[in-house]
């Protein structure tokens, strides 16, 4: 089971889960040569129980998400709300692509599932409830499998999303449950928006529509995040952003969320197709551009987190986001699974990312002390090809998705990713795949990779998309300003024009296809 782990493990942690499969438990030899359980790189001004609580959590920690994965099981198939943008074939689309079908469990099964996915995967950290309906419509299956995961694995993380309808109800068991982490999903805080939203509500036994119906979803989910605040759970808000109907709007909702206490906002953008069956995707309702969402994010980035690595992940996923390995976790897989649960071999795992984690923040500080005293108006984006340990480690053509950075001279940040279809198809590349690819990283004045091909190479630099492989297997933020530095020379000396990029499209097709 253990080269289940080894599609996104280093030399470093290789060596660590050789350790790992041998029983010989922490050692000190390897990577730097120290052994710093538990420290904090990436901690920033955050207080210590609050880095406790996300420093492995990939949705609530964009550092950890590099690292750490998360596993959902479908275990809450009924929902309370009718969403536009939802169509109950599928799972629900407040966390899920749309147009996905995951494998529905009972607790047990669920429970098992957990126990031997993280036998298996040591860095899967947190355990997520998210559907396929809403986990608070279905609260017995819910809670059953959070108390049976909590016996079986004691050390991973309780997490759910919820629509918030049934939420302030549930809040002291979400509480006496240890659930530490919760996701409301909050489109609007106007009733009159949430009715080009919501057709219908369910709830105290009836049925709601219009306006009535969003001003009890609104009242139920603000009281609800303020409730999980008042007990210290930390809260997520997502937000759908559908152009035209909610766009200008989650301004506010941003700023309602953060005056109750919400610890990040995550503003996804609508993804909508007539082949969904929904109404939006049948009445043509589109989803925003990636500079639309981009624009969006920056005017609500303030003292809130803004979360821009979000996969709108299925019901049922698992693994590092932006991968999905639930095909080899399948109810028969799972039953076959020699279950060896070993706390000390996943602790001592989590410690050796921990080290390769803080080598990665120090050499992105060496890099960007090198900035010292340096100023440039000149921001711009980089694609990035990688497969997850913060390394320039994917070739072009097998890349499924680029993550894309902003540079400047105050830093390299993680701005959100690109989801592709791949250019390599079985030995060749493909070229209309390749133009889609390019209009996936548009805005982009670089793609980062471990190697490409001539072809390709030549396309995106006649895109003006200069294609970088000098930093292959090297740390991503430290690579990407060396090369900026050098990049803002060449601007000075006049061997380069800057020019502005133009906007990109998120591909809605590769969303789907993806999953
Ligand atoms: Fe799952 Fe959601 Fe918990 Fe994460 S997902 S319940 S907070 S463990 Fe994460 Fe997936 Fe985005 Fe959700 S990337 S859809 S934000
Ligand atoms: Fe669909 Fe989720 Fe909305 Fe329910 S809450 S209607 S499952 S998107």
């Amino acid at each position: 089971m253990v080269e289940m782990i080894a599609q996104t493990s280093t030399p470093e942690l290789d060596q660590v889960m050789q350790q790992v499969a041998e029983h010989k438990g922490c050692g000190t030899e390897g990577g730097s040569g120290k052994a710093s359980c538990g420290s904090a790189a990436g901690q920033g001004d955050l207080p210590t129980e609050i880095w406790e609580k996300v420093k492995n959590h990939p949705c609530y920690s964009e550092e950890a998400h590099h690292h750490f994965a998360r596993m959902h099981v479908a275990v809450a198939p009924a929902c309370n709300i009718q969403c536009n943008y939802c169509n109950r074939k599928y799972d629900c689309a407040n966390e899920s692509r749309p147009g996905v079908v995951s494998e529905k469990l009972t607790p047990e099964q669920a429970a098992k599932k957990v126990v031997a996915v993280a036998s298996v995967i040591p860095q899967m950290t947190v355990l997520g409830i998210a559907g396929p309906g809403d986990p608070l419509a279905n609260p017995a299956k819910t809670f059953e499998t959070f108390e049976l995961v909590a016996q079986g694995a004691p050390d991973i993380k309780l997490c759910l999303s919820t629509n918030g309808l049934a939420l302030p109800e549930y809040v002291d068991r979400i509480a006496q449950y240890n659930i530490d982490h919760v996701t409301i999903t909050i489109n609007m805080v106007d009733p009159e928006v949430g009715a080009k939203i919501y057709p219908w509500i369910f709830w105290n036994h009836k049925r709601y529509t219009g306006i009535e119906a969003a001003r009890i979803l609104s009242e139920h989910q603000l009281r609800g995040l303020e409730m999980l605040t008042e007990r210290g759970i930390l809260c997520k808000v997502n937000s759908v952003m559908i152009p035209g109907v909610n766009d200008k709007h989650l301004v506010k909702v941003n700023k309602a969320v953060k005056s109750r206490g919400a610890f990040l906002h995550n503003i996804m953008p609508l993804i909508s197709a007539p082949e969904h069956g929904t109404v939006f995707g049948l009445n043509g309702q589109r989803g925003p551009s990636a500079q639309e969402l981009k624009i969006l994010q920056d005017e609500c980035q303030g003292e809130m987190n803004m979360m821009r690595h979000c996969r709108q992940c299925r019901a049922d996923a698992v693994g590092l986001l932006g991968e999905d390995r639930s095909a080899e976790f399948t109810t028969d897989k799972i039953m076959a699974i020699d279950v060896n649960y070993d706390l000390e071999s996943r602790r001592t795992y989590q410690q050796a990312v921990e080290v390769e984690r803080q080598a990665k923040v120090a050499a992105k500080h060496e890099e960007l002390a090198k900035f010292a005293g340096e100023e440039s108006d000149i921001s711009l984006l980089v694609a990035v090809a990688t497969k997850g340990s913060g390394l320039i480690n994917e070739h072009f053509g097998h890349a499924k998705e680029f993550q894309i950075y902003e540079l400047s001279t105050s830093g390299a940040k993680f701005v959100g990713h690109r989801r592709v279809d791949m250019y390599c198809q079985g030995g060749y590349g493909e070229e209309d795949t390749l133009a889609t690819v390019i209009r996936a990283i548009n805005d982009c004045h670089a793609v980062f990779v471990a190697k490409i091909g001539g072809c390709p190479k030549a396309d995106l630099t006649a895109a003006g998309i200069a294609p970088v492989d000098e930093y292959a297997h090297e740390f991503i933020e430290k690579s990407a300003l060396a090369w900026f530095k050098t990049y803002l020379e060449k601007v000075s000396s006049g061997e380069v024009e800057h020019q502005p990029r133009g906007d990109a499209q998120i591909r809605q097709g590769a969303l789907i296809t993806a999953a």
